[in-house]
């Protein structure tokens, strides 16, 4: 496929160093050969050199003073990936490991996942290099106002309109939210995930986490297949985890592990959700105090753990769901899962299986829900946040769960449909990648060269 070689050789040029975008390129360029063969119209309009280059791209620095006095400079970035279906939409992550590889990355996925909702969002992403571990309150408080000092200046609910992500929940949202409000004197829906007390909305926080049990509810369906009953095998214990685990639990699974960037914890009995909220949302500590109120579980520290793999895919599980980050599930983990019997893996997290395992998933014939498909109930929801902010309007629970597992469920649906239609029944990663893309590409056809 010489066009994905091209447009790959041409982004290592133009954007060196930036790994994991060419992976994340790649892989939406691979599965749109049967589009691009059968209507030369993307072609004659350059869609695929146009789609991989952001409309703009801001990089900023982040000074800021920690408790002893010591200022530190971070790195800050906010990717405007493309607005072809609306204002650009997507987290922000602060992690150590931030550069503008991985923000490009998300960005581009998030223009594809957004197009797949069916709703009026473009993509884009941001973050910062910025490591809130052991950090106090009042560090965070001041790194997040620093951080918003620029980026004020290029967000808005109708421009762009940032939310969570790794390491950015309610609190940093929040910290974000005051300090915009003193810079514009605006109060307006500017940022999505807020708190329920000022403008959020109910259901955002458990989205993601929902919408990716509502995916594999649909994928078992199609099969004749229940959830109810089976083990279940996560990965993270943040926000996407967190409420995966819940909904699992309301659909009579039994989640048996979680993960996060100390080791994996697992418990045979189920996890148990209120401990891990505590240590987790509430004392942000690492999993292996879990084993202090569970000492039946076990903890299988990251020094343990096999040989390019991850350990909470070498417990037996019958549904995997992953929910930390990106490549944490290589060939490796894919084949142990396999050979342990598991039938299907719906991705909460961004990119979590690497190229070479979706690969032997795809070719094993398990359900398999790519990130951009069953992680897409965050943002989806976070539109609906957008929409009640925008009315002046408040949903209740039900109503905002009632949309969110239709939105799901249409997305589902779509992603198969699309496959079937371009022969490759049962790959939701080409009828995900197809019928975001078409969407994507026809509304910049009709928006002409801009
Ligand atoms: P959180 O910060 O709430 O939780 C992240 C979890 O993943 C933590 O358990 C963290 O461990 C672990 N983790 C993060 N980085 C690493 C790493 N390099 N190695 C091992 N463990 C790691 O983030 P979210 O739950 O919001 O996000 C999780 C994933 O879901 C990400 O891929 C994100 O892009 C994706 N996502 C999030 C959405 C949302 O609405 N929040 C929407 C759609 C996708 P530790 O606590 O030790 O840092
Ligand atoms: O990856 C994602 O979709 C998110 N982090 C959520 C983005 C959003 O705007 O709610």
């Amino acid at each position: 496929m010489t066009y994905v070689n091209e447009t790959i050789s041409a982004l290592r040029k133009s954007s060196p160093a930036q790994t994991e975008f060419y992976q994340a390129v790649e892989e939406v360029l691979e599965s749109l050969h049967p589009v691009l063969e059968n209507d030369d119209k993307y072609r004659r309009h350059s869609i695929v050199e146009r789609i991989v280059e952001p409309e703009r791209q801001i990089i900023f620095r982040v000074p800021w003073m920690d408790d002893q006095g010591n200022i530190h400079v971070n790195k800050g970035y906010r990717i405007e990936f493309n607005s072809a279906l609306g204002p650009y939409k997507g987290g922000l992550r602060f992690h150590p490991s931030i550069n503008a590889g991985i923000i490009k990355f998300l960005g581009f996925e998030q223009i594809f996942k957004n197009a797949l909702t069916g709703l009026s969002i473009g993509g884009g992403k941001g973050g910062a290099n910025f490591d809130p571990k052991g950090r106090s309150d009042a560090e965070i408080m001041r790194f997040c106002q620093s951080f918003m000092n620029e980026l004020y200046r290029h967000i808005g609910p109708t421009t762009d309109v940032p939310a969570g992500d790794i390491g950015v929940g309610a609190r940093e949202i929040g910290y974000l939210f005051g300090q915009y409000k003193r810079l514009t004197g605006r109060y307006e829906g500017v940022l999505t995930g807020k708190s329920l007390l000022w403008g959020g909305s109910l259901v955002r926080k458990e989205a993601t986490g929902y919408g990716c049990v509502y995916f594999a509810q649909q994928m078992l369906a199609d099969e004749n297949l229940e959830l109810a009953g089976r083990d279940c095998l996560v990965s993270g214990s943040g926000n996407v985890a967190t409420y995966v685990i819940e909904k699992l639990y309301q659909c009579g699974a039994r989640p048996i592990t979680c993960s996060d960037s100390t080791g994996t914890i697992h418990d045979p009995e189920g996890i148990n959700l209120e401990t891990l909220k505590q240590l987790k949302e509430v004392q942000k500590t690492s999993l292996n105090a879990y084993l202090i109120h569970h000492p039946g579980a076990r903890f299988i520290a990251i020094a343990d753990y096999p040989e390019d793999g991850h350990a909470v895919w070498h417990i037996t599980g019958s549904l995997a769901f992953p929910c930390a980050t990106q490549n944490e599930l290589t060939r490796s983990d894919a084949e142990t899962l396999i050979n342990n019997g598991c039938i299907a893996i719906s991705e909460g997290a961004n990119m979590p299986s690497t190229p070479e395992a979706v690969d032997l998933i795809l070719d094993a014939k398990l359900l398999y829900g790519p990130g951009k498909a069953a992680n897409a109930g965050g943002v989806a929801t976070s539109q609906l946040e957008m929409a009640q902010n925008a009315s002046m309007q408040r949903w209740s629970f039900e109503q905002v769960d009632t949309q969110l597992k239709s939105i799901m469920s249409n997305i589902y649906s779509n992603a198969r449909d699309t496959a079937i239609k371009y022969d490759a029944p049962g790959n939701l990663v080409v009828g995900a990648n197809i019928a975001g893309f078409i969407r994507v590409a026809d509304a910049m056809i009709e928006q002409g060269i801009v």
